[in-house]
C-alpha cells in the first residue's frame, strides 16, 4: 500500500472509493427465483470466481447531485439501465442514514451482458465501493447479500475461488467460500460472441419459470446436485465435479428450451465446441463444458490439463478468442480518496 498521509492524521469519511471484482462462472447454476424483488434464488448455486475480466468501479459522493449518476464503460446510463445501481445505493443509504447522492463510474474489462458474468463482477464491485464510501463496515456475508440485490450471481463474486450461494430468506441468502477442496481448477473460455444478449437473464429466467414444464424438475434436481457437488469437491473427485457441472448446465438449458417461446442462447459454433469437449474426454483429457446466458463455452479442467484443452479448442475457434482463467480474487478495494481542505489536492490511499 502506498499513500501520502501523515501519521496521526484522521481523514474522516472518504469522498470516493474504487473497488475491483471479478466475474464468476457457476458450476451448479442459478436459474429461477423464489422472490424477484429481493432476488432470492429458487435453489442454491456454486461457482468459481475467475482471475480474468475484472470490473473496476468508483463511487464518489457528490452533495451537488439530486440523483445518482451511473456511467458504464464511459457512457452515462439511462434511468432504466441504472435501476439496479440506484437500488443498491438506496439500500446502502438507508443503512448508513445518509442522503448524499453518488456518481458511479464502472469499467468492465470483459464483454458486457454477453453471458460472461459482467453483472456479477459489476454489482460485487459496486456493493464494496459504495458501502465503503458511505462509511459502512460490512462483513463479507452482508456484502454478499447487498450485491445479490443488484444481480443474484453477484453475491458469489464477493469471494475468491469457489463459493456457494444459499437459497432461503433474505437473511439466509448469501454466498460464502467453499473450503476443503484441493483440486487445482482451471477454466478455458471460448468467446463465441461478445455481442450483448438478445434477452436478459432476468427476463429469460422469468419466462422459464412461467412457461417451461421442465422448470420444477430442474429446480428439484439442481438442489440435489448442489449437495453432491459439495461432496465431490471435498473428495477431490474431479470427474464427478465435471459430470455435475455439465449436468447442471444441460439441465438448465433444457428448462430454457421448454419455455414458450423457447430460449436458446447456444449457436452452431457453441455446439461444435461442446462436441469437441466430448472428444477431448474420449481421448483421455478430463474436461467438461458449461455455458450461461450467451453462446460462449467455458471448459472446466484441472490446471495441469488446461494447455491441452486450449490447444484442442483452437482447432475449432481462433486462439485469440480463447481466454485461460484460473481461480481469482474476490471483491477488493483498490483506492480511497479523502476530501482535502479547500484548495489542497485530494488525499489518496492506493491498495
Ligand atoms: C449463474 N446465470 O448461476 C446463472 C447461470 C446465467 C446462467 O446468474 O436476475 O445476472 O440479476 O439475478 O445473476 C445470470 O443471471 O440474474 C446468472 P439476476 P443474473 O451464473
Amino acid at each position: 500500500m502506498s499513500h501520502n498521509v501523515q501519521a496521526g492524521w484522521n481523514p474522516g469519511v472518504p469522498s470516493s472509493v474504487t473497488a475491483l471484482a471479478n466475474p464468476n462462472i457457476a458450476l451448479i447454476k442459478y436459474w429461477g427465483k423464489a422472490d424477484e424483488e429481493l432476488i432470492l434464488p429458487a435453489a442454491g448455486s456454486l461457482s468459481l470466481t475467475l482471475n480474468v475480466y475484472p470490473t473496476e468501479t468508483q463511487v464518489k459522493l457528490m452533495s451537488e447531485l439530486s440523483n445518482d449518476e451511473f456511467f458504464l464503460n464511459g457512457t452515462e446510463q439511462t434511468p432504466e439501465a441504472s435501476r439496479g445501481v440506484h437500488k443498491v445505493l438506496g439500500l446502502i443509504r438507508e443503512l448508513a442514514g445518509v442522503e448524499t447522492r453518488a456518481r458511479v463510474v464502472s469499467k468492465n474489462s470483459g464483454p458486457t451482458a454477453a453471458g460472461l458474468a459482467s453483472s456479477a463482477s459489476g454489482y460485487a464491485a459496486l456493493a464494496l465501493a459504495a458501502s465503503a464510501v458511505y462509511g459502512l463496515e460490512l462483513s463479507p456475508k452482508e456484502l454478499s447479500r447487498l450485491a445479490r440485490r443488484g444481480s443474484g450471481s453477484a453475491s458469489r463474486s464477493i469471494f475468491s475461488g469457489l463459493s456457494i450461494w444459499h437459497a432461503g430468506t433474505d437473511a439466509e441468502s448469501y454466498a460464502e467460500p467453499v473450503l476443503g477442496s484441493a483440486l487445482d481448477l482451471a477454466m478455458t473460455i471460448a468467446e463465441v460472441s461478445k455481442a450483448k444478449k438478445a434477452i436478459s437473464s432476468r427476463e429469460a429466467m422469468r419466462l422459464t419459470q412461467e412457461t417451461s414444464p421442465f422448470y420444477a424438475a430442474w429446480i428439484t434436481e439442481n438442489a440435489l446436485n448442489l449437495n453432491e457437488m459439495l461432496i465431490a469437491l471435498r473428495a477431490n473427485d474431479f470427474e464427478r465435479v465435471g459430470e455435475l457441472t455439465e449436468a447442471s448446465f444441460y439441465r438448465m438449458t433444457a428448462s430454457m428450451i421448454g419455455a414458450m417461446p423457447a430460449i436458446r442462447y447456444f449457436t452452431a459454433e457453441s455446439v461444435a465446441l461442446l462436441d469437441l469437449v466430448r472428444e477431448l474426454r474420449a481421448s483421455g483429457i478430463p474436461a467438461y463444458a458449461t455455458m450461461d446466458a450467451g453462446p460462449n463455452v467455458k471448459v472446466l479442467s484441472q490446471a495441469e490439463h488446461a494447455p491441452k484443452v486450449r490447444q484442442a479448442l483452437a482447432t475449432v475457434i481462433a486462439d485469440d478468442k480463447l481466454v485461460s482463467a484460473l481461480p481469482g480474487l474476490g471483491a477488493r478495494v483498490e483506492m480511497v480518496q479523502y476530501q482535502a481542505p479547500t484548495g489542497a489536492a485530494p488525499i489518496t490511499l492506493e491498495f
